[in-house]
């Protein structure tokens, strides 16, 4: 099946119809709501970074690739190294692409927080398994299924204030990336004195070039493959 084939009709469907986003987080016994979209709100009371709406990011340098065009939040939420965050989503359609959970060190305070320079690294991630490239063995599709992905922050991680940035990369269009990402605001305590090394940490945006083997992508161009996810590998955070 080309999928790629129904793209026109899709793109007549409303925007609100498809796609998807975080709309909010779970970390432990408490729901920390998120910004459910449509309805920006100065001063929002979220611990989610508000972005614009459900469209996908489709160039890896645009700007809204930091946190899908959210800038600041006025609450955050404390969470133990070690423990579960756990993002949730409204809604999620796309089932060919990769799951992302990047973490980006403050200097101090989230107002002064913008995400900027080489600090991102991740912390989960997840491709695709098997060989079928336009099958459902998905991270993406598990996000389809279960609408919420949950990620450990690493257990001896540095302390500290950290902006969190969940991204869903959709690869269902041949050599079209959609990026969804989004930011909420952390307070990572009782965790050790870690910081990753130079070289899992990279810039938002830009992490990887468009021709990046994992984001200029054709799933439909053979039936067999693998997959290698862009930005490298997680830090574990246990060295
Ligand atoms: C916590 O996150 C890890 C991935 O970092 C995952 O493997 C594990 O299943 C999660 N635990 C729960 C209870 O969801
Ligand atoms: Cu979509």
């Amino acid at each position: 099946m080309r999928f790629g084939i129904i793209t026109p009709a899709l793109a007549l469907v409303p925007l609100a119809a498809s796609h998807g986003a975080v709309t909010s987080y779970t970390i432990g016994s408490t729901e920390y709501p998120g910004y459910n979209g449509f309805a920006p709100k100065a001063g929002a009371e979220t611990i989610q970074r508000q972005w614009n709406d459900y469209s996908p990011v489709l160039s890896v340098t645009d700007a809204k690739m930091r946190c899908n065009g959210g800038t600041s939040a006025q609450l955050s939420a404390p969470i133990q190294a070690g423990e579960n965050i756990t993002a949730v989503y409204k809604q999620w359609t796309h089932q060919q692409g990769p799951v992302m959970v990047w973490l980006f060190k403050c200097a101090g305070d989230f107002a002064s927080c913008d995400g900027s320079g080489k600090g991102w690294f991740k912390i989960d991630q997840m491709g695709m398994w098997g060989s079928v490239l336009d099958s459902n063995n998905w991270a993406t599709a598990i996000v389809v299924k279960n609408l919420k992905w949950s990620s450990a922050i690493p257990k001896n991680l540095a302390s500290g204030n950290y902006l969190v940035r969940h991204e869903l990369l959709a690869l269902h269009q041949a050599n079209t990336p959609q990026f969804y990402p989004e930011c909420a605001q952390l307070v990572v305590s009782g965790g050790g004195s870690a910081v990753p090394p130079a070289e899992f940490l990279f810039s938002i945006p830009g992490y990887a070039p468009q021709t990046d083997a994992g984001i200029a992508v054709d799933i439909y161009k053979s039936k067999e493959g693998t997959y290698t996810l862009p930005a490298g590998p997680v830090w574990e955070g246990f060295t």
